[in-house]
């Protein structure tokens, strides 16, 4: 029996437009079971799709073709009731909230104020501690803020910026100082010094020395058991893409590298990463997956999603989840069909002219059946 076994379908096969982003699993009709948003450019569109559990067919919703959704995108619950609607910027200056309306067959939408051009990772999560969700936004290569929702609906957000110029991308929210939510980038980690959002301060997080492409994936997570949070991050865009563990250190003090997957392994362009248990024993594991859009080339690269496991000396193993010369970006994991094992969903940015669904692009479910 293997370990991890996930059996692929496609979400959706048909494709078309281009530079797919905006990917977020969240629960968006309050039937407890979390669907797939995702949209982009190529006319603009923002779609969610729908598992049916039995079946396991997905149905696919239109939730607008009004604007072209940038790279990101975040559930984000703003009067803490539990419900979900969506924040993204589009590939220009303005930002949106979407709600849906009884079902999500229909939505609204709202504009909620204008930012940053190339909003590229977009993360949601109540950094002051009042039980609503804020959102944070990062231009790949530029500022880092905070959108606050408005007390009253429908007014316009207030945006705060928290640092002016960053170089590259990769941003999640981890308690990593005990206080309050922490923001954790590829340059460094700001402490939420008072644990209400109000206060900043940096600390360094992966050694100079190591010299990480400034394009990362990352995420936080308790991935080796010792009761402390890790750092996981990858390089996102470049071949002999790595993947490393940063443990924590001295407060000021860049934190230890353990790398997992080095030049010499050979992959490219991890562009998704989660941190999920994929078995069910109780231990996080690592997941993550190449891209298309020639960093593989489909030909004498065929991309992969891998998951990197402990096993039980306590040593790293990499598994190949699926090599069927589909690749993926921002692949999201969540329990999608409501079976209690977690699942794993994800798209192209951009289709190879030769892959595993006739160089068109997908979007991909890989279904948990281990
Ligand atoms: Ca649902
Ligand atoms: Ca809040
Ligand atoms: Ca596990
Ligand atoms: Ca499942």
């Amino acid at each position: 029996m293997k370990r991890f076994w996930f059996e692929h379908s496609f979400v959706d096969a048909e494709g078309g437009y281009d530079a797919w982003g905006a990917s977020v699993a969240a629960d968006f009709d309050g039937d407890g079971i979390p669907e797939y948003a995702t949209g982009g450019r190529g006319g603009g569109f923002f779609h969610v799709y729908d598992l049916e559990p039995q079946s396991l067919q997905w149905t696919r919703h239109v939730i607008t073709h009004d604007f072209n959704p940038c790279v990101g995108a975040a559930a984000v619950d703003v009067d803490g009731n539990g419900c979900c609607g969506l924040f993204c910027g589009e590939w220009g200056e303005r930002y949106f909230y979407l709600v849906p309306k009884g079902g999500i067959d229909r939505w609204e939408y709202q504009e909620v104020g204008r930012g940053p051009r190339y909003p590229h990772d977009i993360v949601s999560g109540d950094i002051d501690g009042d039980g609503r969700e804020e959102v944070i936004v990062r231009e790949k290569d530029g500022v880092l803020l905070v959108f606050r929702p408005p007390v009253k609906s429908g007014g316009p957000w207030n945006a705060l910026e928290i640092a002016n110029s960053l170089a590259g991308d990769g941003t999640c929210l981890a308690p990593l100082s005990g206080k309050g939510l922490d923001i954790v980038t590829n340059q460094g980690w700001f402490r939420n010094v008072k644990g209400d959002g109000t206060v900043w301060k940096w600390h360094p997080l992966i050694p100079k020395g190591l010299q990480w492409d400034r394009e990362t994936r990352i995420a936080a997570g308790d991935v080796d058991g010792d009761g402390r949070l890790e750092v996981v991050i990858t390089e996102s865009e470049i071949e002999q893409a790595r993947l490393a563990v940063l443990h924590p250190t001295a407060a000021n003090r860049a934190w230890e590298v353990e790398v997992l997957l080095d030049k010499a392994a050979d992959f490219k362009a991890f562009h998704s990463l989660q941190l999920a248990d994929l078995d069910g024993d109780g231990n996080l594991e690592i997941f993550t997956g190449e891209m298309e859009n020639g960093k593989t080339d489909g030909v004498t690269s065929r991309p992969r999603w891998l998951c990197l496991a402990r096993n039980k000396s306590g040593n790293w193993e990499t598994h190949v989840l699926l090599d069927k010369n589909l690749g993926t970006h921002c692949a999201v994991a969540a329990d999608f069909d409501g079976d209690g094992r977690i699942d794993l969903v994800g798209k192209v940015w951009r289709a190879n002219k030769v892959n595993g669904n006739s160089g068109r692009n997908h979007v991909d479910f890989l279904h948990n059946v281990g």
